[in-house]
């Protein structure tokens, strides 16, 4: 069954292009999609999909365009390729992000693709060559947040040294250990007005808990509780001023599979 035909100029050379998409004949699950489907220069390829447990076919199907960069002469067309769901926490949507150069149909790349949790927030492409993705991530429990690809050419980029956010930390024993990047300064309770603790570059600590997403709670080398403020996703505070969590404390980029 196909769906409706949309006419949308993909690549800015003033001559609209029609697509439509279709559900696919193989047994796995595909989408197919079409581009000047029955003009001479019609073009159709065919997009695998990962699976669509807990989520019905309408939803599933489907496409969506947006213009990551608007310097360039594309409009990216965004194929829902599937929701997997998985027990082992793995769980997320799936896309591909395509553009149509005149002749071909081009998949973006993603560097740092690891196993999903993409939820592209269109509303809030604005053109300036960044796209969000919203994505799930571990330090004790499930976090969200959004982290921005930069597209450069054909790949999207995502930084993830920068943010803790995308980084993923099995800490189902919650006796993980990370060595403090930088001298740091944490709190004796859960309360900005307690006394400061400081910890210093090279020790290991122990990420014990977090209450309500403000406060990690932490044990150093010597046994010493300490706690701290984190402010969001990313930043804790340290002496009053917002730092970036992952240039403190080194999150053990092994488990990182975002
Ligand atoms: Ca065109
Ligand atoms: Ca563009």
């Amino acid at each position: 069954m196909l769906n409706k035909e949309i006419s949308i100029d993909l690549n800015k050379d003033g001559n609209p292009e029609t697509v439509m998409y279709e559900k696919g004949t193989s047994i796995d699950p595909t989408i197919v999609l079409h581009i000047n489907k029955g003009k001479d220069n019609g073009i159709s390829k065919e997009y695998n999909v990962r699976g669509t447990f807990g989520i019905t076919e309408d939803e599933f199907y489907k496409i969506e365009f947006c213009d990551i960069d608007k310097t360039d002469n594309y409009i990216e067309i965004v194929v829902n390729s599937g929701y997997l769901a998985s027990t082992t926490g793995k769980s997320g949507n799936y896309f591909h992000v395509l553009r149509y150069d005149g002749k071909d149909l081009i998949s973006l790349n993603f560097e740092n693709e690891k196993d999903g949790f993409y939820e592209f927030d269109f509303q809030n492409v604005k053109g300036d060559g960044k796209l969000p993705v919203y994505a799930k991530y571990r330090l004790v429990i499930d976090w969200y947040g959004t982290c921005m690809y930069d597209l450069k050419e054909d790949t999207l980029f995502y930084d993830d040294s920068k943010f803790l956010i995308g980084s993923i930390i099995e800490t189902e024993s919650l006796d993980n250990d990370f060595a403090v990047k930088k001298d740091v300064s944490a709190y004796k309770d859960r309360d900005t007005s307690s006394e400061k603790v400081s910890i210093k570059q090279g020790q290991t600590i122990y990420v014990v808990a977090l209450y309500d997403k403000e406060w990690m709670e932490v044990t150093t080398e010597d046994g010493t509780v300490a706690y701290f403020h984190v402010l969001n996703e990313r930043n804790i505070e340290s002496d009053g001023t917002e730092m970036v969590v992952a240039e403190y404390i080194d999150i053990n980029p092994g488990t990182i599979y975002f």
